[in-house]
């Protein structure tokens, strides 16, 4: 039946011409401004709202370029504008006033909802729109701004706000939209209510901090010379305490007095590279440092360890199960704090590290001993870095310690995989089938009201709405035409008992044959025959014809391929929507956005070019659905350096693995692994009936056994999916982890942990019940070490890149004369594009230039002398050049200077005679004028002027203002040629300025 309704599908695509829509991104523009330090005033202005076509259901999109999008399912998708701030230190804020610009109305419009959400567990359906708010006549969201949420990061004091600028009235289908939002916040001088106030920030933290907020300006207010600030400089710092550590410790191992030994050699490696270092045992932790429970002990003394030890990096050195449950686990070595976990439907607690990281109150702050609730107001930016390795035995200790030496060690830089499943079934009541069914047994006028019907209710129709989307042309026949629409249906049913004997009817792919293409041939003459009895417009009927028979010509090529291969080759189809045929969600679509980044709300840095990133996808898997040995004998046996994974998972399952099948593991290089997959990672073994499992989680095997990983980031309980979208709460984390490896170049696994989650923090809105965003941000544990780093490219051969150019990017006042000159880590070549550097001017006119490569320099030598005052690009695409194995730069560059005013050179502003010129007399007044007063120069006595034979002829050579006369001292020769030669510094300005080259003209004489 999947195949069947391929077929169909196809056959729609016989009568439509993809033509995907264009929406013209306007830019938003941002202008702000920092009063001082009693209030700080921002004034948001944003883009233009564009307004996508109504879909089926007559939703729209509105886009406003660079928001991001409030996702609640079925509600609408409102633009937003995440505002961070952080506030100047010793202040806090007494008033946050907003206030909207001018406020535009725009009719017709109905705000589509956002795509219901699902666990990568489960089952998925079409969103339905929350029928009260559509009804509604009120407006949504109805508040200008979210609630204000302020969050501290080690002494930083940020304020979380979104601003609304789009406000939508369903029952009337309008939205108001603000042009500007203005946020006015009044300050207080205040002394700190937080435990770290006085902390001097790290180096990462100020860079995360300047991440995210909108007024990086403030974070000199943090830069204080007191010296009762801890240093990051370590020779001035003072050496601290905490209650068990003395001095200084980088890197702080937790674990219970058993496997302190097993952790020795883990800190011993972490010493030899340069960090300080210790282990601490819970049982220490326990007598020393007071609590309500285990997890807040251990949390005290991690905050004492980040004051008085400058920790940054903690391992929490054991497992945290229920306690001797099941085989696998034993004690709870160190255990875990769960926190609230916001579904009913999904009741467990999350087993949540974070807590260890984010070290402000108490994540209780209503003291009902439910953790991590809103109105507890927990922390959720982190001031250190924590990792577990989730072990119950020496034997798992050590595999756990040697597979992370081994890999921090190994430093190589080797192969990445995506792995992506099939996320999503499709529904299978199809209204085109349903209408189809319908309609046969109606009289026309019903169908078409059953059509219109059809057409409203349903927002998001298997295939009509794919089409609807991509084509203009079905827009026009089918939609607006419910009419022709019924015939086409009709005819549909009149083929679904063919098609489904074309294909096998067993619901998988099947391979095309002669006789299904004659079949197939048969039914595209029969389908134009019908169409052309029908009233069509000529034009369109013109157009469908012309596709119907590249259709045929192309049926013709299709003898033994499979229908997806055939869908998948079609040139009607859009290809990057192939896989929306179907109406499956795959993993490998999330995945791409990771393998080769993506600006889709917000910006993720790809990989690398030169990085090898291969995929595992069902989507592109013959028959859908690779075998588990596709994934342990050609991809984990393999070696891999990383894997980062979206399909289903259970506690036990990930990437249609099982326990057991991690335990045979042969893998001699540890991986590491990302993965989106539910429960994989509830190292609490907490099951998803709440009950405990007895084995412990399939990402434990994965660390603690002795082949596999040295490290995962994932969940400990549900990830989070869309159906047929990529807007998944968990996507959203693992694009920012990817993005903070590849675009911030933050490798350490815990801190790259952290900024994943808290570039996600502004989808959390406090008072409201943004729970996916929440739950990732509780459920995403790194099994692993916090300060291991990630090897990207950076050792061995590093990605190529420009180290400086001459002049600098935006430089100013640059020579007329100058050799642009551009400097690469490494030695280059030219690339397959070297002949594509432009330099170009301002009014877009192409300057002429010398290009040439030395070791690692490109040099751009414009032939002629730039123009004065101008502004210029330069670009050099990114295969200009080349490494000795052949990898280009990652992105092409542009460079961008202007040229200075005459300052520097003196310019030539007319010649008498002009160089060539010919018929002068023969008792000329040469005379060339500049751009500005001249005086003699030191090379004035050199002018010559020579005849034919090279020989000085005398003259008198004089300088009025700008001018420099030149008299010959006798008669010219008739018809001869002569050079004058003025050698650049023959004249000078006042400042001391000359020509950039010798002036020459060659003239002859008249006869
Ligand atoms: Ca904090
Ligand atoms: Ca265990
Ligand atoms: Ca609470
Ligand atoms: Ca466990």
């Amino acid at each position: 039946m999947r195949s069947a309704k391929k077929l169909l599908t196809y056959l729609l695509i016989l009568v439509i011409a993809i033509v995907s829509p264009v929406c013209p991104a306007l830019a938003a523009s941002n202008e702000g401004d920092s009063k001082g330090f009693d209030v700080i005033s921002k004034t948001y202005k944003f883009g233009t709202a564009i307004v996508g076509p109504k879909d089926l259901s007559g939703f729209n999109s509105v886009n406003i370029n660079s928001l991001k999008f409030m996702g609640k399912p079925g509600h609408p998708m409102i633009p937003f504008k995440s505002v961070v701030l952080l506030i100047p230190k010793g202040k806090s804020i007494k008033k946050v006033n907003i206030s909207l610009g001018e406020q535009k109305l725009i009719n017709n419009v109905k705000i589509k909802p956002a795509a219901n959400i699902y666990p990568t567990f489960s089952k998925s359906f079409l969103t339905t729109p929350n029928t009260k708010i559509y009804k509604s006549d009120a407006a949504y969201p109805g508040n200008s701004n979210s609630e204000p949420m302020v969050q501290w990061k080690s002494a930083y004091q940020l304020l979380f706000i979104n601003l609304y600028p789009v406000q939508f009235f369903p029952s009337q289908e309008q939205i108001k939209v603000a042009e500007s939002i203005k946020i006015d916040i009044s300050l207080k001088d205040s002394s700190p209510t937080n435990s770290f106030a006085n902390v001097k920030p790290t180096s990462l933290d100020k860079k995360a901090v300047s991440q995210l907020v909108d007024n990086p300006e403030i974070l000199q207010t943090y830069d204080s010379n007191d010296s009762n600030f801890f240093s990051e400089d370590k020779v001035n710092q003072q050496a601290q305490s905490s209650v068990l550590i003395e001095g200084n410790a980088d890197y702080v191992v937790i674990t219970s007095r058993d496997f302190v030994n097993d952790f020795q050699p883990l800190v011993d490696w972490k010493m030899s590279k340069g960090l300080t270092a210790a282990t601490v045992t819970v049982e220490d932790i326990y007598t020393n440092y007071p609590g309500v429970d285990q997890p807040e002990q251990i949390r005290n003394f991690i905050s004492d360890a980040y004051l008085n030890n400058q920790s940054l990096f903690f391992l929490l050195g054991g497992d945290a199960d229920g306690g001797d449950e099941g085989s696998e686990s034993g004690d709870n070595i160190v255990p875990v704090r769960k926190l609230w976990g916001p579904f009913s439907d999904y009741p467990s607690p999350i087993a949540a590290d974070l807590y260890y990281a984010c070290l402000n109150g108490d994540f209780d702050g209503n003291g009902n001993r439910i953790y991590g609730e809103p109105g507890d107001n927990p922390d959720l930016l982190a001031e250190v870095y924590v990792g577990r390795a989730p072990i119950d035995s020496h034997d798992e200790a050590s595999n756990f310690v040697n597979k992370t030496i081994n890999y921090e060690k190994a430093n190589k830089n080797k192969s990445a995989w995506m792995i992506g499943e099939k996320l999503s079934e499709d529904d299978p009541h199809c209204s085109v089938e349903y209408a189809a069914i319908q309609q046969d047994e109606m009289d026309p006028s019903l169908v078409v009201k059953t059509l219109k019907e059809l057409r409203d209710s349903k927002i998001s129709d298997e295939y009509v709405s794919f089409y609807y989307k991509n084509s203009d042309f079905f827009k026009q026949a089918f939609i607006n035409n419910a009419l022709l629409l019924a015939h086409f249906t009709k005819l549909l049913v009149k083929y679904v008992p063919e098609l489904n004997n074309i294909l096998s009817g067993n619901g998988c792919d099947s391979i095309i044959n002669q006789e299904d293409i004659d079949n197939l041939l048969d039914l595209t003459t029969e389908f134009h025959n019908e169409l052309t009895v029908i009233n069509i417009p000529a034009d369109n009927l013109q157009d469908i014809e012309a596709k119907i028979y590249q259709l045929q010509k192309y049926i013709t090529t299709l003898e033994g391929k499979t229908i997806q291969n055939a869908l998948e080759m079609s040139p009607y189809v859009d290809q990057k929507s192939t896989n929306s045929l179907a109406d499956e969600t795959w993993g490998g679509d999330c995945k791409d956005e990771i393998k080769n980044g993506s600006e889709k709300e917000f910006s993720t840095k790809g990989f690398p070019s030169g990085y090898t990133v291969n995929t595992l996808y069902d989507r592109d898997y013959e028959g859908n659905d690779w075998p588990k040995s596709e994934l342990v004998d050609n991809v984990i046996n393999t070696d891999p350096n990383l894997i980062n994974h979206l399909g289903h998972a259970d506690i036990t399952k990930l990437m249609k693995m099982e326990n057991g099948d991690v335990d045979s593991l042969t893998n001699t290089e540890p991986f590491f692994l990302y993965s989106q997959g539910c429960y994989a990672g509830s190292f609490d073994n907490m099951n998803t009936d709440g009950t405990i499992n007895s084995s412990d989680c399939i990402s434990e095997h994965l660390v603690t056994g002795s082949n596999g990983a040295f490290a995962t980031i994932v969940n400990s309980r549900y990830g989070w999916f869309t159906k047929n979208d990529t807007r998944g709460s968990s996507q959203f984390f693992d694009r920012q982890f990817w993005n903070s490896i590849f675009g911030e170049k933050i490798y350490n696994l815990g801190a790259a942990l952290n900024y994943s989650k808290e570039t996600n923090l502004t989808y959390l809105e406090n008072s409201d019940s943004s729970n996916y965003i929440r739950y990732c941000y509780y459920e995403i544990n790194l099994l692993g070490d916090p300060e291991t780093k990630l090897t990207i490219k950076e050792q061995g051969s590093p990605v190529l890149r420009i180290n400086n150019t001459k002049p600098a990017t935006n430089q100013k006042g640059v020579k007329l004369d100058e050799t642009i000159t551009v400097k690469f880590n490494k030695a280059v070549t030219k690339g397959d594009n070297f002949q594509q550097i432009l330099v170009k001017n301002s009014s877009d006119e192409p300057v002429a230039t010398n290009n040439t490569i030395s070791s690692d320099t490109l040099s751009i030598d414009p032939i002629e002398l730039l123009k004065t005052n101008m502004a210029y690009t330069v670009y050099i695409p990114a295969s200009a050049v080349k490494d000795k194995e052949g990898n280009k730069q990652e992105n092409s560059y542009y460079l961008y200077f202007t040229t200075g005013t005459n300052d520097n050179v003196i310019m030539v502003d007319s010649s008498y005679p002009e160089d060539g010129e010919v018929d002068i007399p023969l008792k000329p007044m040469v005379k060339i004028e500049f751009d500005r007063e001249i005086v003699k120069g030191k090379d004035f006595k050199k002018i010559k002027l020579n005849d034919y034979n090279n020989k000085s002829v005398p003259y008198k050579a004089s300088i009025k203002k700008s001018a420099l006369t030149i008299t010959p001292k006798k008669k010219l020769n008739e018809n001869e040629s002569y050079v004058l030669t003025i050698p650049a510094n023959a004249v000078k300005d006042k400042n001391g300025a000359s020509l950039a080259t010798d002036h020459i003209v060659t003239f002859t004489t008249t006869d």
